[in-house]
């Protein structure tokens, strides 16, 4: 089988603010940190502390009979439980009290207070435990949109998928493998929307998605402890290696007005976006009203009008961070 090609994610050390401004973030790649302050929570956050201190406010889980979560044949589904039935849960392998099967899986990715309007906020939905947990302060506060929850049982695998904020996750609890792959390699991904469909990105179906192999693997292993910086629009697919509990903060990194006022996950196209796909699929339907060999012309002319100003602006923007200046971190 042909093998993808694989890069290891750069791992910093000792990086403070101004490192992480100066050298890392105007790369805009992903960058694992290690060694950053994330507070108590690393020594506390164990599930019996979870359970005592989270409370039985009601979290919506998804459930899954197995491990890797399919959205495109939805074999996971939402259920409600109180945080602190749902922690014991994930934490622990098999159940005695379950929804679908003895094994199942569970995965929270924490929700605002109206889940329709409001992004998660640690220090709002769980003020207790928010406290043990020290935001990096990498960005401004006023770009702040959320802090969640992200806690997993053993090998649950969260499909790949982008969001349009900067983030950074955090690992507190357990181990996790993060596959990341390029916004570039976008074409190769096969994309539904702001998700891949190829979920076993271990062993793809290469008759079904022969691209895939042209993507970019991208890969590192959180510890307890370990930022990992997810620029906007970079797909990422994680592996719970352990039952974990992880944070991840998504701060805005365009001028807030760009954003869909209504997207409390993080992962709505900003506005132009949206209204430029919106005129593409436009411009499509008018392309209908031709023969099909007409179609298929001013499609590839289009095609070919795009390929040219995506290039171009993409090699302006390299040319432009290949002159940053040159880091002196020491990648661990
Ligand atoms: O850690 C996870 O399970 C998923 C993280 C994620 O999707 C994110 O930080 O955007």
């Amino acid at each position: 089988m042909e093998v993808q090609e694989k890069v290891p994610v750069q791992t910093f050390m000792g990086v403070d603010r101004d490192v992480f401004l100066r050298d890392i973030y105007p790369k805009r790649r992903p960058a694992v940190l290690r060694g950053v302050c994330l507070g108590p929570c690393l020594d506390k956050w164990t599930a019996e502390y979870l359970v005592q201190k989270g409370g039985d406010m009601e979290v919506k889980v998804h459930v899954s009979t197995v491990p890797e979560m399919d959205f495109l044949h939805k074999n996971f589904v939402y259920k409600t439980l109180p945080f602190s039935e749902f922690v014991k849960r994930a934490s622990e392998k098999k159940h005695t009290e379950f929804f679908l099967s003895e094994d199942e899986s569970y995965y929270l990715r924490s929700l605002g207070e109206d889940v329709r309007k409001d992004p998660a906020d640690l220090h709002k939905q769980f003020p207790g435990l928010a406290e043990d947990f020290y935001i990096p302060q990498f960005f401004e506060s006023n770009q702040f949109f959320s802090s969640v929850f992200r806690i997993s049982s053993c090998g649950l695998q969260l499909w790949t998928h982008y969001d349009v904020m900067d983030n950074l996750l955090a690992q507190v609890t357990g181990t996790k493998r993060v596959v990341l792959y390029s916004p570039q390699d976008a074409l190769h991904l096969y994309l539904s929307g702001d998700k891949s469909e190829v979920l076993n990105i271990d062993s793809p179906d290469l008759d079904q998605y022969p691209e895939f192999m042209k993507a970019k693997r991208y890969e590192c292993v959180l510890e307890p402890g370990d930022l990992l910086f997810i620029p906007a629009l970079w797909f990422h697919n994680t592996l719970a290696l352990q039952f974990g509990v992880g944070v991840n903060v998504f701060w805005r990194h365009l001028p807030a007005d760009s954003y869909d006022k209504r997207d409390p996950y993080g992962n709505k196209d900003p506005l132009a976006a949206t209204r430029a796909l919106q005129a593409l699929e436009r411009a499509l339907h008018t392309l209908d009203e031709l023969p099909p060999e007409y179609r298929d012309f001013y499609g590839r002319r289009m095609i070919q009008r795009i390929q040219k100003r995506t290039h171009c602006d993409m090699n302006a923007h390299e040319q432009s961070t290949s002159t940053l200046p040159s880091s002196d971190t020491k990648p661990g």
